[in-house]
């Protein structure tokens, strides 16, 4: 039976992926209850999605497929080149977003790999596949296959890849000969949680949702609470602190897919120019990525916060355009970046703002503008 085993991950490996571990389909029944703790105290707040219902599915293979009886889990690295430079007129987007979006690139892989099954089964075989898109347990399924361990900042270690890596299952209805977990833990380690700049990790292995700057730049469609914003730094789609702290990172080796390569720019974008971009120019560049996840006006809002906590000059006439034109919120967030930029300029324009708009969260965001200028930055108004 091994050579059966052996088999479907050297066809795996053979079509694109990393790593291949398989496991059975039994509940995750400890995840499922961490994951509906998580939920009671409020640290999955902000994913309306993320419900009870959803945990028991996700937890249950045997409710996503009737008769499931074992789980290939999947690993696909995105590990490729380095970022580019960066200058204060730059953001920084997440290495899983640089290059083509991998809902597209895995699901075709899994596709193959689900035709191929029954020759090597030598039987027929119902499958169900998922990668990040749909109510599957990506991270339990790898965590009991062993394809890797689960560290404090709540990301799947391999010992080969790191954490730098796509999940993706076939939960299948035939009996394969089950991988180990691993028996690994982060010990003393806590660089995570040290370096976690809004501190969304715990000693406990959680994360808070709505504190993680991949939640606030990427799944929050409002405004970015306040007190948040300076803790961004200059993070535009997603966040790698975590990840680039992370001892197990060192050493990693890079992917074979060549769909992951960065695009040009996309490591380190032009801020003023997401600023300016038009909904035609978003699609053109964005087609196929992660990145269109956000939209536009997510991308412009997260573009106004990196350029706050950037403070370069140059970006305070751009940011007056948008506090000038765009819509409310796109104007609250420019609004807070001249704040933090402060200087003649970009308290005239607020000023100016406190004349001319009506709406009454803007002038809010605006007053407070010209309050932090006054109090950190010593400018007449
Ligand atoms: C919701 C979600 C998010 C949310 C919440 C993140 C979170 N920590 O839960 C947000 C938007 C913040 C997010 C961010 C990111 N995400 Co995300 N996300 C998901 C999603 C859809 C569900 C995860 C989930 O169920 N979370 C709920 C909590 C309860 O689960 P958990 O923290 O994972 O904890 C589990 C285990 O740790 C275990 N457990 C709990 N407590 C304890 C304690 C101990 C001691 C132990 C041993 C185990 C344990 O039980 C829990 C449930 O199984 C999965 C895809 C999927 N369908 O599974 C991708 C997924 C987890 N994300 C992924 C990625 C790449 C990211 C980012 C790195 C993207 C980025 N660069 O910005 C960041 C990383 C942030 C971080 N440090 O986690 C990958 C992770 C790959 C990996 N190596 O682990 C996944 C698997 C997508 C995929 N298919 O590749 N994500
Ligand atoms: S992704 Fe960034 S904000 Fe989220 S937990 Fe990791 S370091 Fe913190
Ligand atoms: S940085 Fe340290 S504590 Fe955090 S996941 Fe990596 S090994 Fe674990």
């Amino acid at each position: 039976m091994a050579d059966i085993e052996n088999q479907i991950k050297e066809f795996a490996k053979s079509i694109g992926f990393d790593e291949v571990a398989i496991t059975d389909a039994s509940p995750f029944l400890n995840d499922e209850k961490a994951a509906l703790e998580r939920i009671r105290s409020g640290k999955m707040d902000g994913l309306s999605w993320y419900t009870e219902e959803r945990v028991k599915k996700m937890n249950h293979p045997e409710i996503l497929l009737p008769g499931a009886k074992s789980i290939i889990s999947l690993l696909t690295s995105y590990l490729g080149d380095e970022p580019d430079s960066t200058n204060s007129l730059k953001g920084k987007m997440a290495r899983y977003s640089w290059g083509d979006d991998y809902h597209n690139v895995i699901k075709k892989r899994l596709k193959i790999l689900c035709e191929k099954l029954p020759d090597i089964l030598n039987t027929e075989v119902n499958t169900r596949t998922f990668v990040d898109d749909g109510p599957m347990n990506d991270r339990a399924a790898a965590r009991r296959s062993g394809l890797g361990w689960v560290g404090k900042n709540t990301n799947i270690l391999n010992g080969k890849y790191g954490s730098w890596f796509f999940l993706s299952q076939v939960i299948l209805d035939v009996d394969l000969t089950n991988d180990s977990p691993l028996n690994k833990t982060c010990g003393s380690c806590v660089r995570c949680i040290d370096a976690c700049p809004t501190g969304a990790i715990n000693d406990s292995y959680e994360i808070d949702n709505q504190k993680c700057i991949s939640y606030l730049t990427i799944e929050l469609k409002g405004n970015i609470p306040v007190d948040l914003r300076p803790l961004m730094g200059d993070w535009v789609f997603g966040c790698d602190i975590c990840q680039d702290v992370c001892p197990v990172n060192r050493k990693a080796q890079k992917g074979s897919s060549i769909e992951f390569r960065q695009r040009p720019g996309f490591s380190t974008p032009d801020l003023i120019q997401i600023l300016e971009m038009d909904q035609a120019e978003f699609s053109k560049t964005y087609k196929n990525s992660p990145v269109k996840r956000t939209k536009l006006i997510g991308l412009k809002r997260n573009a106004c916060v990196a350029l706050g906590n950037n403070k370069n000059p140059d970006a305070v006439q751009p940011l007056n355009e948008i506090l000038m034109n765009e819509n409310n919120l796109l104007k609250s967030h420019a609004a807070w970046a001249l704040g933090q930029i402060g200087g003649i300029d970009a308290v005239n324009y607020l000023k100016q703002a406190l004349e001319n708009e009506k709406d009454e969260d803007v002038l809010l965001e605006v007053n407070l503008a010209i309050g932090f200028c006054e109090e950190n930055q010593n400018v007449s108004v």
